[in-house]
C-alpha cells in the first residue's frame, strides 16, 4: 500500500518541501544520511570558543527574491550582514569584488568612476569579441594584470583546471564596480540567521506530519512505498552511478583557534600560489552582534571529490555535458521521483534559489494533486 511522502535529504531543497506538504495535510517521512539537518548549511556552536560555525564553510543568505526572502523570515530573525572580502595578492591587501579601491590601489591612482571605467576598457581585450571561457571574460573586461593578480590562481586553487577550460558564467557571479561600494553581493536583502542556518531548518521540519529520519540512507527501491519522492540526493547515486561519476569538487577545512580577532574580517582570499589554500574564514564576523574572546578559523583547500567525499561544487564543463543529459533523460523517465537542489539537479545553486525552486516544486506537487494530474518532470 502506498503512503505519503519520502524526502531524502534534509538540506534547504527537502525542508522548504516538507514543510510546504505538511501543511497541506501529507504525512512526511524525511531521510538524512548526516546525523544532522541542514545539508552543507548546517551550522553549530563550537564547544570551545561559543562561536556560531558555518560548518560546511561559509553561507551569507543574500537575495533579490521576494518569496524566498519573506519565506526564510518566518523561520527566524535574520540580522543585517553585510559580506565584504579581502583578497590577499602578492603580498598586498585588496577590497573584492573588483571596484574602485581595487583598481585605484592595484594601479596606484585616483581615477573617478567614468574614467576608471575608461581604464578598464583600454584593458580589456577587444580581440575577443563573445567570451564563453572564465579566461576570455577576463580578459576582455579587466585585462590581464587583474586577472592574473586576483583570479587566475585562485580559480585554479578552487577548480583544478585552467581558467580557459571553465566557462565564462563562474566569473559573472562577480561584478565589477566602478564605485567604493565593496559589498561582494548586489541583492536587495542580505542577512546572516541569528541563531544559525540549523535553527532555521529545524523549524520547517516542526510541523505535525513530518518525521526526520537522521543517520538513515534512502534505498531508492522504496520508493513504492511512498506516493511520492522528493530526492535532493546525488542524482547519479539514485541511478547507481550507471552513467558514471558526475564530477565535484571537495572543500578541506584546517581548523584552528586563537584568541581576540585573528584577520578582522570573516573571509580573506589568498588569490596567489604563496599559499596553497583558497581562503580564510573567521566565523565569529559572521555573527557581529555577538561577543566572543576566543576565535576559530577555516583554512580552506578545494580538491576533487572522491567517492567518500562530501560534493560541493558541481564542475559542469560543456566536455561532460553528455553524461549529464544521459542523467537528466532516465531521471524524466522516472516515475514519482523529483530531482531537486544542487545535488538532486547537480547545479550549482546559492541558498535563496534553492529555496525558490523548492517551493515552486511544492507549488506544482500540490497543484497536480489537486487536479489528479501528473506532477510534471
Ligand atoms: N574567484 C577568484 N578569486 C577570488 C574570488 C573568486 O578567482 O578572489 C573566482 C573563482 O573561480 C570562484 C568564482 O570566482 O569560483 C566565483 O566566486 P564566488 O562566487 O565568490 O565563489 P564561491 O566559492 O562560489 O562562493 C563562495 C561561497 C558563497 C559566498 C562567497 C563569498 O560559496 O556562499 O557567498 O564564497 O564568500
Amino acid at each position: 500500500m502506498k503512503k505519503s511522502i519520502a524526502i531524502v535529504g534534509a538540506g534547504f531543497s527537502g525542508a522548504v518541501i516538507a514543510n510546504q506538504l505538511a501543511h497541506a495535510g501529507y504525512a512526511v517521512d524525511v531521510f538524512e544520511t548526516r546525523p544532522h539537518v541542514g545539508g552543507n548549511c548546517h551550522s553549530r556552536r563550537d564547544d570551545e570558543t561559543g562561536v556560531m560555525l558555518h560548518v560546511y564553510g561559509p553561507h551569507i543568505f543574500h537575495t533579490d527574491n521576494e518569496r524566498a526572502w519573506e519565506f526564510v523570515n518566518r523561520f527566524g530573525e535574520f540580522k543585517p550582514y553585510v559580506n565584504r572580502v579581502k583578497a590577499i595578492t602578492n603580498g598586498r591587501v585588496y577590497t573584492l569584488p573588483i571596484n574602485l579601491l581595487t583598481i585605484n590601489q592595484f594601479f596606484g591612482k585616483t581615477l573617478r568612476p567614468a574614467q576608471a571605467a575608461e581604464f578598464l576598457t583600454s584593458l580589456g581585450d577587444k580581440t575577443i569579441t563573445t567570451p564563453t571561457t572564465f579566461e576570455d571574460q577576463a580578459l576582455r573586461f579587466v585585462g590581464r594584470d587583474l586577472y592574473e593578480a586576483f583570479f587566475k590562481t585562485y580559480t585554479i586553487k578552487q577548480w583544478g583546471l585552467s581558467p580557459s577550460e571553465l566557462p565564462a558564467s563562474i566569473l559573472k557571479r562577480l561584478p565589477v564596480r566602478f564605485n567604493y561600494d565593496d559589498n561582494y553581493f548586489s541583492h536587495k536583502y542580505q542577512g546572516m540567521p541569528a541563531d544559525g542556518y540549523t535553527a532555521l531548518v529545524e523549524r520547517m521540519f516542526d510541523v505535525p506530519g513530518i518525521a526526520v529520519h537522521l543517520s538513515t540512507p534512502f534505498d531508492p527501491a522504496s520508493k513504492t512505498d511512498y506516493q511520492h519522492v522528493f530526492y535532493a540526493g546525488p542524482i547519479d547515486a539514485w541511478f547507481g552511478h550507471e552513467e558514471g561519476r558526475l564530477p565535484y569538487r571537495t572543500l578541506d577545512f584546517e581548523v584552528f583557534r586563537d584568541t581576540g580577532d585573528y584577520q578582522g574580517n570573516a573571509v580573506v582570499n589568498y588569490c596567489d600560489d604563496a599559499e596553497p589554500y583558497t581562503r580564510i574564514t573567521e566565523h565569529k564576523h559572521f555573527s557581529p552582534w555577538e561577543q566572543h574572546e576566543d576565535t576559530i578559523l577555516y583554512k580552506e583547500y578545494s580538491r576533487q571529490c572522491e567517492d567518500q567525499d562530501i560534493p560541493y561544487y558541481p564542475i559542469r564543463l560543456a566536455r561532460d555535458k553528455q553524461q549529464l543529459e544521459r542523467y537528466v533523460n532516465i531521471a524524466r523517465q522516472e516515475a514519482n521521483v523529483t530531482f531537486v537542489g544542487r545535488l538532486g539537479t547537480y547545479r550549482y545553486l546559492d541558498m535563496d534559489v534553492t529555496i525558490n525552486e523548492a517551493l515552486i516544486t511544492a507549488d506544482k506537487f500540490l497543484a497536480s494533486a489537486r487536479d489528479n494530474t501528473a506532477m510534471p518532470a
